[in-house]
């Protein structure tokens, strides 16, 4: 790797790593060469990239403490703002550089997403993305089959948080990592592309490798409850009775309509437009 490559994603890990992230660089050719021009990043090839994930640690290492130490916004999901607060970091780390980060929730007005996050994973190194082409006479016929990406050491108990972009960094050397394809047999594609399509509620999807850790009880409870429901289930929503928090350790937490967030974060972290359901992953 370039030495000054090495030097920011040295950095880059230094500021999210400890709080349950990982970061792989990847090109930006990489991604768009897979793309039609409607997804294009619009920057040139050689641009240097980075694909940030977050790991079971991160609910520990980055959510709790968040959630304790900081005033929530109160129409933006709190995951959200926490990863958006550590992307800041990495901004701050770094500000002789010009950076851009989308993140996996944002949408164009016409629905179209950003950054087609598991192609990026799966460009960076990060995450082997499985699709239905990946399948051999594939038995679904009509139906639409999502494709979903497994890592080799969380299997699919991680989620892909977005990308940062570094516009005028170019690294046309960078050494190109192929995901680890931890899901070799059809009958596992099988299996692991309908549990993600039609059980994934189960969770078992996330097993298709044996991970080296997954999501707590009290994590799975916090992402299994619709995202409407996630304040009051940490006790911070606003109601006339007293909220009942399950998880005890964040009494002290408190919801305010006024932002601490820097207005050059609102954008992305108030994208115009949601998915049309966003079930936490
Ligand atoms: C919209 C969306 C949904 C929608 C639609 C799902 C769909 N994929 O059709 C709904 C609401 C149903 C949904 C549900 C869920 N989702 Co969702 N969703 C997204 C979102 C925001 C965009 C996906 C999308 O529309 N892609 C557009 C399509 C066109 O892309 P595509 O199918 O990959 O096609 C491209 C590739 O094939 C590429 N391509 C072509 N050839 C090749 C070759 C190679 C080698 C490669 C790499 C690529 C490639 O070209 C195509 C485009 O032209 C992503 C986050 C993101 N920003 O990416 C999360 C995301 C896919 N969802 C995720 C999850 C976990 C879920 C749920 C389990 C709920 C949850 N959050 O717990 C369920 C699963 C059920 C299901 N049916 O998908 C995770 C998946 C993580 C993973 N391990 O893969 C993501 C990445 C979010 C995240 N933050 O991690 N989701």
């Amino acid at each position: 790797m370039e030495p000054h490559v090495a030097e920011l994603k040295q950095k880059i890990e230094d500021t999210l790593c400890p709080f349950g992230f990982e970061v792989y660089p990847f090109q930006v050719a990489w991604y768009n060469e897979l793309l039609p021009p409607a997804f294009h990043l619009p920057l040139p090839g050689p641009t240097l990239a980075f694909l940030v994930l977050s790991t079971p640690a991160m609910f520990d290492q980055a959510l709790k403490p968040f959630l304790q130490s900081h005033h929530l916004q109160s129409l933006t999901d709190p995951v959200d703002q926490c990863v958006a607060y550590h992307l800041r970091r990495v901004r701050q780390s770094l500000p002789e550089l010009q950076m851009e980060v989308i993140a996996d929730y944002e949408v164009y007005p016409n629905r179209r997403p950003k950054i087609l996050a598991q192609t990026a994973a799966h460009v960076a190194g990060a995450a082997y993305y499985y699709q239905r082409q990946d399948v051999e006479a594939d038995p679904w016929g009509t139906q639409h089959i999502a494709g979903v990406c497994i890592h080799p050491r969380f299997g699919g108990w991680f989620a892909i948080r977005g990308v940062v972009l570094l516009p005028g960094t170019e690294t046309p050397d960078l050494p190109r990592k192929k995901p680890p394809d931890c899901v070799p047999s059809r009958a596992a594609r099988i299996t692991l592309l309908e549990g993600f399509n039609f059980h994934w509620r189960d969770w078992t999807y996330r097993d298709a490798v044996t991970p080296q850790e997954r999501y707590s009880e009290e994590q799975k409870t916090y992402f299994s409850t619709p995202p409407a429901q996630r304040l009051a289930l940490l006790g911070l929503a606003q109601t006339k009775e007293e909220p009942s928090p399950i998880f005890p350790e964040f009494p002290f937490t408190t919801l305010t309509k006024k932002s601490q967030i820097p207005s050059s974060a609102r954008s992305w972290l108030s994208p115009s437009i949601s998915p049309p359901v966003s079930p936490g992953p």
